[in-house]
Parts: C-alpha cells; structure tokens; sequence
C-alpha cells in the first residue's frame, strides 16, 4: 500500500540556481547553467528536480517574494531557457518540480501595487489589511525575520501583514478570488509541462480568526506567531479545494513544507488517500538544536544528541506507516550544512565517514529523501568570520535585533551562532572543481564561496570511487532496486533506545530485513547485534566489517 506511487520510489535533488552554476559572466547561477548540468545531476541518479523560486523578483528573500509569479526572473534567464531546461529534464527521463510561494507576494507585485492604493481598490482584500490598536501594531505578532509582522503604510492609513519581510506581505486566503487566481496561475505552468510544486510555507495561509494576540515569553520583543499560525482552522478546507481545481487534473508531485507540522497534521495534509498533497517537508528533528530561550530562536551553539534525534526520527517513521508520507532531509537552502551539523567536518576522514553514515541514516528510511546541492560531495558550513560577509536578511536583522536592540547576546556569541545556523551556509556557490571561484563562475560570485573549494569539489569526488558522491549514487540505487526500503516496517532494535553513541534500526517485508546500524560519534565502541549468518552486507562507509566493532561514524547495513 505504501508504495504504489512513482514517487513513493523517488528521490529529489534540490537545486537553489543562484548558487548552481553561471553562464553569463554575472557572478548569479542561472538556467542555462542548469541545463550545462544536468547530466551530472542524471549521474548521480534522482528522479526529480526541485528548483527554488526563478520568477520575476527583486530578490530581497532570494526570490522567495516575487513580483509576478507567470515571468522568469531574467537574471536566470527567460522563457526560452526555461522550455529547454524542461525539456532537457524531461528527456533524461526526470521531472520538474517549481516552488509555488503563495503565503505572500512581492510588495512590488501588481496585486500589492494596486492593494496599496486605498481602501476602495477592488485588490484591497487580496492582502490582510487592519487598523493600528491604541496607536500600534493590530497585534503583537512577530516576523520569522525578527520585528513586527505589520508595517504602517502612510499611502492608506493602515496596516499589512507580513509574516516575513515587509517586503513580503501576506495574501488573503479567505479571499475566494485570491485563491482561485493561485489555482489558475497553477494550472498554467502544469500546462508548461512542470510536474509539480513545492509549496512554501504552506501551512501558514489560513490565519486564526480575529487575528488574535500570540503567546509571547518576557525576552520576547513580538511573538513567534508559529503555533498560533501554523495548520490554521481553514487549512484542510483549502488544501482540499486547491487539490479539485489543480492536483486532480494532473499526474503531479506536491510536497508542502509544513513548519510546526506534528505527525497528527501530517496524516491530514500527506494521507495516503491524497486528497490534499503527496508528501509533508516538516521541521521537528531540525529544531532539536534550538535554543532554549524562546526569544532567541534557532540561535545557540548546542549539538543534537542522539537521543533526541533517534526518538524524533522514529516518531516520524512510526507513526506515519500505513497512513502518510514523509519527507527525509538533513538539508535545504534554509539550513546548515548537514556534515557540519550532525557530523564532523574536522578532519578530512570524519568528514567523508560521518557525511555517508548520515546519508545512510535516512536514506534507509521511510518516505521520500530530498538531497541539497552540494550534500552529495559532503560541502560544509562556510564559517564567515564577520557579518559583512553574510548575505542572508535572517541572519542580519537576528544580529541587530539580538545584540544590538535588546542586548540578548554580545556580538562575539552572536556571530558564533550566526557561523553554526545562518542559511547562508546552505548557499555559498556550487564547488565544481579547484580553479578560481570554484568553477561557479569566472566572476566574484553574489554569495563568497567556501574557502575549501579547492579540498571539496564535484571533480574531486567524481574521481574518487570511495567519494561520498557514489555512496549517495548507490544509495539511491538500493531504494529504486529494494522494495523493503520504501515499504518495510521500521523498528528499533531492542535495547537501542537508550544508547547514545550507536543507532541501530531495522526495515523489515515480507522477504527481507534490513538491520541498519550507525556509530554517531568519533570512539570506536563495542556492541552485540545478532545477525544471522546468512547476512550479506549491502553497504558500509568502511572497506572492511570488524562486526562488534563500530568505528567512528561506521555506518553498516545488513541484508537478510
Ligand atoms: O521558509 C519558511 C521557514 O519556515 C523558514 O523561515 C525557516 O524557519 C527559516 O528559514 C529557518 O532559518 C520558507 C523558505 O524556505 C525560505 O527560504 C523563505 O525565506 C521563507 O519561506 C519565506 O518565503
Ligand atoms: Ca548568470
């Protein structure tokens, strides 16, 4: 039952293209450098391509607030280029998926241009406009880029809301005409050939009713409007109608990025009946390194332990067999670099161990694994030592609302978390090979490439028969050739729960079982697992099997 779909065998190679590859001399990847690259990205084996936003926009969130959502953004390229990219796509027998960002619009969007006019304009509810309270904001929100989520507009006498950048306002989704616009803009690019969509934020577009204030801690300048947002009273109602109007009419691929989705909320959105989206990306294991403090978000230096991690990821897998189906990532263009995060990045041997047994941890599982441009030749965080050198809104404006507004942390600390945590790590240019600006371009690229270009690039790995690039090749080849990886029955080994150096788990049909065991950490440990003595080992990222000797960061996978 839980694989009867192509996409239930599929795995998804994410490309952010500003950082891909560039063509044109401009120091910004652009379509044409995609098609240069598609035969590697076949190599490597996926199915489907993912690409972040490449419509018209002015950039301020990196495309993620656009300004008409039927236009190429030309820096990329333009239409022409795209029908060749799609069509390159297609021929090597993958599929396109586009990013559908419709929580919000660019403030530069005509919709917006013409909301701002008055109260009268027939686009004024396509936005969520409200009067100040006791001369402030309509409530006490907060933005997911630190401030309020309102911005004051002199031109109409009210405010908007904006859950990111005020650049960004929010649509009005209780607006059939708003939806419907979206539905049809939908329709339009799967009639282009695109087969699906992943949907930004998508969780967040039905609002509570009234708007009321959110929880908010004493640290805390504006609420994270997160719990109060996410998974909102009209959420399914829409999803639903959006499925009638768009989904139904086409074989597509749908995942919605779900932030503050629980399993619960996963079984609504990504059932196995389909009547919403195929598949949840939500975010709960990527959160376990959180900082305590409220007020300080994402914001900390601590390392996930084990425990954490284990209990998480087996929730997911529990809970969703034989209901839903879940996305399985370590990476994307909002989150470090995963080697530097979960793994070891200090030496060059714990870097390509532990970026492998991470690989396998997921891979292994259940749903469909989503891998980030980069990941499969293990590239890490960038460590920028100064704020100059970070690009990212996010990361800017939390320095100057942390440390330099309401003195939470001192700049030192700060910029320690801004080195761990900042989406600028997942977003440095694309190391294709040791020459000057690692292959990226010929021109000082828009983001500064990772001084380690010249140890990690794609020429490197593509050379190396151990790289971490054929390990994830071989991969994704056991998921597409073992049906046990897509539809067997996850368990835990007895006992494991309570180890905190070694993960041990097990997929299990009616033919096969596979035991998957992992040292998260550097010592070499001793444990016992009974395997039979039929076994074979399917994949390990070390040449030989000291059986009850786990090496660091082993990772061993048992076919039986
Ligand atoms: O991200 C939504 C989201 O949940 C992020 O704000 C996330 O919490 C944060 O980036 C973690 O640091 C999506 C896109 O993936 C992101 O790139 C956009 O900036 C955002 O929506 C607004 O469109
Ligand atoms: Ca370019």
């Amino acid at each position: 039952m839980e694989n009867t779909h192509w996409w239930n065998r599929a795995v998804v190679y994410q490309i952010y293209p500003k950082s891909f590859q560039d063509t044109n001399h401009d120091g910004v990847g652009d379509l044409r450098g995609i098609i240069d690259r598609l035969d590697y990205i076949k190599k490597l084996g996926v199915d489907v391509i993912w690409l972040n936003p490449i419509y018209e926009s002015p950039q301020v969130d990196n495309g993620y607030d656009i300004s008409n959502y039927e236009a190429i953004n030309p820096t990329l390229g333009n239409m022409d280029d795209f029908q060749e990219l799609i069509d390159g796509i297609h021929e090597r027998g993958m599929k396109l998926v586009m990013d559908l960002v419709v929580n919000h619009t660019s403030d530069q969007h005509n919709w917006f241009k013409e909301s701002r006019k008055g109260k009268d304009n027939p686009y004024r509810d396509y936005y969520i406009w409200r009067d100040g309270k006791d001369g402030k904001e309509p409530n006490n929100w907060g933005s997911y880029f630190s401030g309020a989520a309102w911005k004051y507009d002199d031109e109409s006498g009210q405010y908007y809301l904006h859950l990111f950048a005020p650049e960004q306002p929010d649509l009005n989704w209780e607006n059939p005409q708003v939806r419907h616009s979206v539905y049809d803009m939908m329709n339009w690019w799967a009639a282009k050939g695109v087969d699906g969509f992943r949907m930004d934020v998508i969780n967040l577009i039905s609002k509570p009713a009234g708007l009321p204030d959110a929880k908010k801690s004493a640290d805390e300048k504006y609420a994270n409007v997160e719990p109060l947002v996410s998974n909102g009273h009209r959420i399914h109602e829409f999803l639903q109608e959006m499925n009638r109007n768009v989904m139904s009419k086409h074989k597509m691929i749908t995942v919605g990025e779900t932030p503050g989705a629980t399993p619960e909320d996963a079984e609504k959105y990504a059932g196995l009946d389909n009547k919403e989206l195929n598949m949840v990306f939500q975010f709960e294991h990527m959160g376990l390194d959180s900082n305590p403090n409220p007020a300080l978000g994402k914001w900390d230096d601590r390392k996930t332990s084990l425990k954490d991690l284990r209990a998480n990821l087996t929730k997911w897998q529990e809970k969703l067999y034989g209901k839903a189906w879940n996305s399985l990532y370590w990476n994307n263009h909002d989150q470090p670099r995963v080697v530097s995060r979960f793994g070891n990045d200090e030496t060059e041997d714990y870097r390509v161990k532990s970026a492998k047994m991470l690989a396998t941890m997921t891979h292994m599982m259940q749903g469909t694994p989503y891998i980030y441009e980069g990941e499969e030749i293990g590239m890490t965080n960038a460590y920028f030592p100064k704020l100059e050198d970070y690009v990212d809104l996010e990361s800017i404006n939390a320095y100057h609302q942390l440390v330099d507004d309401q003195h939470l942390l001192d700049g030192a600390t700060m910029m320690k978390y801004i080195a761990i945590h900042s989406r600028d790590n997942a977003r440095t240019p694309m190391q294709w090979d040791d020459s000057e600006y690692a292959g990226f371009s010929d021109h000082q690229p828009w983001e500064k490439v990772n001084p380690n270009y010249k140890q990690i690039n794609v020429k490197k790995a593509l050379a190396d028969k151990n790289s971490i690039f054929y390990y994830y090749q071989k991969l994704i080849e056991l998921r597409h050739t073992m049906p046990v990886i897509t539809n067997g029955k996850y368990a835990l080994v007895t006992g494991n729960e309570d180890d905190d150096q070694v993960f041990a788990y097990t997929r299990q049909n009616d033919d096969t079982t596979l035991l998957v065991i992992l040292n998260y950490t550097a010592e070499t440990v001793s444990r016992h697992y009974d395997v039979p003595s039929t076994a074979t080992l399917l994949i390990s990222n070390y040449e030989d099997d000291q059986h009850d000797t786990i090496r660091p960061y082993e990772a061993k996978v048992y076919q039986f």
